[in-house]
C-alpha cells in the first residue's frame, strides 16, 4: 500500500521512508557531504540528469531527500525542499521569485525577519513591497501593481493572530497571474493545507510544530507545481542554504508524533484561551478558537482546529505584561514556538523589536501583546502558573 492512501498520522509515520539495504526500520543518516559516482561516464551522466545517482549533499542527501518527500505528501505538493532555518526557506522563495522592478504584496504582521528582509534588504536590488492586512481581502486587492509577482501570506500571523483567507487570495492572485506563498508554521499540515486552498508554495520553520521538540533550526518549502519546483531548488541549491543530514533526522523523528503533539496542545490552548478571556486582569485574548476572535468563522472553515497559540494583552499593558512574564514557573521565557514546551514572549521587544514602532502598531502588535506558545504539559500546571503570577500584578 502506497504512504499516499494512507490517513494523516499514518503517514506521519510512513511517509517518505528510505528502504535501505540492511532494511533499516528508520531513515538513516547519510552524514556524508559527497557520493561515489561508479565511473566518470556515471558521473556525467549524473550531472547531466541522465542517471539516477547522489552528487553532493548540498544539491540532494538521501536522508535530506526522506524528509522532503514525506512533507510533500503531507502538504499535498509535487515536492519538497529542505533548508537550514525556516528564514532560509523565506529568503530563498524571495530569490527564486523576485527581481529588480518586482513587487510583493504580504501580510504586515510577519514574522519580523520575513517582512525585515525584504524592507531592509531585497529593497537594496529593487524589489518592492506593500504590507497589508491580508485578513480583509479589500487590501489585497487594492495593494495590487501590475508588476506584483507574489502574494505573500502568515495565516495565522505571527503574532496578531489574524487570519487570511488563502482561497480567495488565491482566486484574486491567479486571476492577475501572480503566485501564493504560504507561510504555514503555526498551523503544520495537520491543520491547514494551503495547496489544497489553492495557494502555489507553502513553507515552514521547521523549528516549529513539525520538529516540535526545540532541539534543531530548520525550514522546508513545498511547491505544487513542478517547473516552480525546479526555480525554487535551483536557488536553495545556488545559495547554498541546505538543510544538513543529521538535522534532518532529528526533523523526521520528531515529526512523526505532529498529530498527536498538536492534539494534546490545543486540547490545552482552548482551555488556557478561556480562563485568559475570562480573568478580570486580561484586556484581550486573540485565539482562532474563541468566538471573540474577528475571523472566527473563517478558522473554522480553513483550519482542522484552532491550534495552540495564543496573544492577549493584560490590563496595564507592557508593564503588567512584564511581570507576568517575570514570574512564570511552567511556561519557559524564550522565544521560538510550537514545541513541547509552553513559551511565553514579549513580541515588540523580542521577535518583532527591528520593526519599526509605526509599522508594528499599525499591525496590531502592540506595545502590550504577550504571546504565548502551548506546550503538551497538564493543562492545570499551566493555568494555575498563570493564575499565580497574574496574581503578582
Ligand atoms: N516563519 C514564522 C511564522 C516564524 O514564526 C519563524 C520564526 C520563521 C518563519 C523563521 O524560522 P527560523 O529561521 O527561526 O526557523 N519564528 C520565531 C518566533 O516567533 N520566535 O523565534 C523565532
Amino acid at each position: 500500500m502506497s504512504s499516499k492512501d494512507l490517513k494523516f498520522n499514518s503517514k506521519l509515520i510512513h511517509a517518505g521512508h528510505y528502504n535501505d539495504q540492511y532494511g533499516s526500520a528508520t531513515v538513516p543518516i547519510y552524514q556524508t557531504s559527497t557520493f561515489i559516482f561508479e565511473n566518470a561516464e556515471h558521473g556525467s551522466k549524473c550531472f547531466a540528469g541522465e542517471a539516477n545517482g547522489y552528487i553532493y549533499t548540498r544539491i540532494a542527501n538521501p536522508t535530506t531527500r526522506a524528509l522532503e518527500q514525506s512533507i510533500a505528501e503531507l502538504e499535498n505538493g509535487f515536492d519538497g525542499i529542505a533548508t537550514s532555518s525556516g528564514m532560509a526557506a523565506v529568503t530563498t522563495i524571495y530569490m527564486a521569485l523576485l527581481g529588480q522592478g518586482s513587487h510583493i504584496v504580504s501580510t504586515d504582521a510577519v514574522y519580523g525577519p520575513s517582512r525585515g528582509v525584504m524592507e531592509d534588504h531585497f529593497s537594496r536590488f529593487g524589489v518592492e513591497s506593500t504590507y497589508v492586512k491580508t485578513a480583509n481581502v479589500e487590501n489585497v486587492i487594492k495593494a495590487i501593481r501590475p508588476n506584483t509577482k507574489l502574494l505573500y501570506l502568515e495565516s495565522p500571523a505571527n503574532p496578531t493572530m489574524e487570519i487570511t483567507d488563502i482561497k480567495e487570495c488565491s482566486r484574486i492572485a491567479h486571476e492577475k497571474g501572480i503566485l501564493v506563498a504560504v507561510d504555514n508554521t503555526f498551523c503544520s499540515p495537520y491543520l491547514q493545507r494551503p495547496l489544497d486552498l489553492g495557494a502555489d508554495i507553502v513553507f515552514h520553520s521547521l523549528t516549529k510544530y513539525i520538529n516540535g521538540h526545540a532541539d534543531i533550526v530548520g525550514g522546508a518549502i513545498v511547491v505544487k507545481d513542478e517547473t516552480v519546483y525546479k526555480k525554487v531548488r535551483q536557488m536553495m541549491v545556488m545559495m547554498g542554504c541546505c538543510m544538513d543530514p543529521h538535522q534532518a533526522y532529528m526533523v523526521i523523528r520528531g515529526m512523526k508524533t505532529l498529530g498527536i503533539r498538536i492534539d494534546r496542545s490545543q486540547e490545552n490552548a482552548i482551555k488556557i484561551a478561556d480562563f485568559l478571556e475570562k480573568h478580570p486582569k486580561v484586556e484581550w485574548v486573540k485565539y482562532p478558537g474563541l468566538k471573540s476572535h474577528p475571523q472566527y468563522e473563517l478558522a473554522k472553515k480553513q483550519m482542522g482546529g484552532p491550534g495552540s497559540m495564543i496573544s492577549f494583552e493584560i490590563k496595564g499593558g507592557l508593564e503588567a505584561g512584564k511581570i507576568l512574564m517575570d514570574n512564570v514557573k511552567v511556561a519557559i521565557l524564550a522565544v521560538s514556538l510550537g514545541g513541547v514546551e509552553t513559551l511565553i514572549q514579549h513580541p515588540a521587544s523580542m521577535t518583532h523589536s527591528k520593526m519599526p514602532k509605526e509599522s508594528r502598531e499599525k499591525a496590531g502588535i502592540t506595545d502590550g501583546l504577550v504571546r504565548f506558545s502551548v506546550g503538551i504539559e497538564d493543562v492545570e500546571d499551566i493555568i494555575g502558573d498563570l493564575e499565580q503570577a497574574l496574581n503578582m500584578i
